[in-house]
Formats: C-alpha cells, structure tokens, sequence
C-alpha cells in the first residue's frame, strides 16, 4: 500500500449540552482529522481522540497536532507499507503519545479496509452485527435532571447506563438511579476521583448492583486499584490506567481491576487494542469499547472494533444525537431496535460530509503535495 498525501486538519464542533466529568466540563470539542490518501483514489480517515485539556491524559489536541505534524506525519507521504502494524515504521524512535499516533494508525485501517473492498469490522476480525450499546451520562446539576436523563436514554434503547460520579455526587445519587429503574444495567465511572481512603465509600456501592466501577483511582496508580478490588465486590474496570498491552499485562497480573475498557484511540490504534483485546480474551476478562466524544469518524471506527468476539459488554457508542446536533458524517449514527447497526460499506462505512468539515475547519496542513 502506498501512501501519496497526508491531511491533518483541526475543527470545532460544540457539543449539543456540556458533558461534566469529575475532572471538569467540556463544550466546545477541538478535533483533528487525518486523511489519507491512497492508490486508486482511496482515502482512509481517521480521528485523534485527544482533549482540549490535559485532564484525561497528558495529550490535547496541541501536544497532538505537534507531535503529528513535526514528527509522525512529514516522513509518511511516498512511503510503500505492507499494512497499518508499518505506518509509524519511519519514526520507531518516538515515545508515547499514543493518541496521535492512533489517529493516522486508524486512518491508515480505513484505507486499507477501502482497497480491500471491505468493511472495516471485517478487515479487524469483527461482524457485521447490530451490536447493543450503551450511553454515559455525565454529571447533573440535580439527581432529578439526572433521573430524568437516565429515563431518557432507556426509553431510546441504550443497553446500560454509565453516570459519572465523584466525592459528594456518588452513593445517595446513584441509590436514587437504582431505586428508579431497579432492573437497569448500571455502572459508574469516576475518572480517578477517589482515592484508598474513600475504600469505605466505595465500599457501599457493593450493594447498587453495578456492573462495574471504572477507574476509582489514580490514572498511573495500578497498584492501589488491585489493593481497592481486593477490597471490593463490584468488579473494576480500567480506563486511564490502560494505554498499552504492557499496562494491561501488568494489571491482570495484580487483579488491579476485571474489566478492560479499550478504547482504540487511547492505546495507539487498532494493532494495540488487539492484541489488548486478544490477551483479555485468553484470560477470560471482559472487555468493551469505551468512547472520547468522538465525532462520527471516530465512532466508525469504536463501533467496527467492538463488533470483535472479546467486546462481550455495551460499549460507550451512542449515536450521533447524542452529542452533536449534526455529525460530520452521513448517514449519522442512529439505534434501531436497541442496537446500533453496522455500515455496510468499505472502510468506516458512513461517509464524511467534506463541505460542512470545511466549513467548522480552522486550520490544516497537507504532507506530500
Ligand atoms: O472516562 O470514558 C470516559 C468522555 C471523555 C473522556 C473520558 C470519558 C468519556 C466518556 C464518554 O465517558 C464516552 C463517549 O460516549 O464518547
Ligand atoms: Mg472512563
């Protein structure tokens, strides 16, 4: 597969309501695209999950832009690679920033997926399934706005329900969400809110029936979360903590948690979410597919990994209503039946809407023209 041209572009979309995280508040999404264009006329597009602040993870979406523009993007154009696994093959010496380099990882999939003349689920090891998915909903300002929310997204079919939680917004509230909707698929994510001396706190939630609590603890701190789990019923689930195959290694090892949210965007790419995967299924561990508000780019390509044999619990894959109030993508992500269809065509299968991404574009580079 040859590459000729590489695009990286920044654009703006604003979510259609704030999501608030114990972390903080986001509105205005900063996002970045790659395009890839191939042989045939084929392009493969691909999105950097990145953040507009550092409080996920150390990459923004300008610690993203730099690494993909100075380093990981001008080496590329008129290079001839076997397959997406030699697409960083120029520049092996980089570290970390596994966001960036997943977003021309995923991008280089789409394209191969194309020339292949196959969807990519298929090109991953996937089916073409309706898959079940789920919605997380960030914090209220009420348990009321926040009943009502959950009511909401059940009603439309989501599969399970994800809330944020953190210090003072946890026990009480989630007691009133259980005691609502007592039959609920419900967990509970606290983006690294707690820390081993809330084990008490934590310990109460034992009794919500909650499929999961994902990332109590710190987002570098394995060791206290197999200390927590220890302590625990409810099962942990790894976000954070898990940006490679080696993290994931080494927190089976310690039972740090006993579920793995992978998301593709976050580890590297598609190779790294894998063998993340494969290791997990060999283990027996659970694993789903978690979300970074993603336009509809980056959802293309969540929703054809989750369709993977180890994704046996709803990943955080909603439709595009959801958050925007038009996605850059045709047709827009939408459940039918309870369950999100797979596009049928090559590649990400749904079609990105070229003038409207024009339009919301602030600034773009182009490599090799
Ligand atoms: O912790 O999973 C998270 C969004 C941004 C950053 C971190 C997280 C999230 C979500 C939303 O929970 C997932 C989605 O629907 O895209
Ligand atoms: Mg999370």
């Amino acid at each position: 597969m040859r590459i000729l041209e590489v695009e990286l572009r920044e654009l703006r979309l604003p979510l259609r309501e704030v999501f608030e995280i114990s972390t903080g508040a986001r509105q205005d999404r900063r996002i970045l695209l790659l395009r890839v264009f191939g042989e045939e006329g084929r392009i493969g597009w691909g999105e950097c999950v990145a953040a507009e602040d550092p409080g996920y993870s150390y990459e923004t979406t300008e610690t993203a832009w730099h690494i993909l523009n100075e380093f990981l993007l001008p080496g590329l154009p008129g290079r001839e690679i076997e397959g997406p696994d030699e697409v960083l093959g120029h520049v092996p010496w980089v570290r970390g920033h596994p966001m960036a380099r997943a977003g021309i990882e995923m991008a280089i999939w789409d394209l191969q997926a194309k020339l292949l003349h196959m969807p990519l689920h298929e090109l991953l090891g996937g089916t073409g399934d309706p898959l079940p998915v789920g919605v997380s909903v960030g914090l209220k300002p009420s348990d009321d706005a926040l009943l009502r929310a959950v009511e909401g997204y059940l009603e439309e079919g989501y599969a399970r329900i994800k809330i944020k939680i953190k210090p003072g917004r946890d026990l009480e509230m989630l007691r009133a969400v259980r005691d609502r909707f007592p039959e609920a698929l419900l967990m509970a994510d606290a983006n690294s809110a707690y820390t081993l001396a809330d084990t008490a706190r934590l310990r109460e939630l034992d009794d919500l029936d909650l499929m999961m609590i994902e990332q109590p603890l710190g987002h570098e701190d394995l060791l206290d979360h197999a200390r927590l789990q220890a302590e625990l019923e409810t099962p942990i689930c790894l976000d954070e903590s898990i940006r490679s195959l080696g993290d994931t290694r080494l927190a089976l090892e310690l039972d740090a948690g006993r579920i793995i949210n992978i998301k593709p965007g976050r580890v590297g790419g598609f190779a790294e979410a894998l063998a993340i995967h494969d290791l997990c299924r060999t283990r027996g561990v659970p694993v789903w597919c978690g979300g970074m508000l993603e336009s509809g780019i980056g959802r293309a390509h969540n929703l054809a990994l989750a369709t993977l044999a180890g994704f046996t619990l709803p990943g955080d894959i909603s439709a595009s209503r959801r958050y925007w109030a038009r996605d850059i993508v045709t047709p827009e992500f939408e459940l039918r039946d309870g369950a999100m269809p797979l596009p049928e065509g090559p590649g990400i299968g749904v079609e990105p809407d070229l003038p409207r991404i024009e339009e919301l574009t602030v600034r773009t580079r182009r490599f090799g023209s």
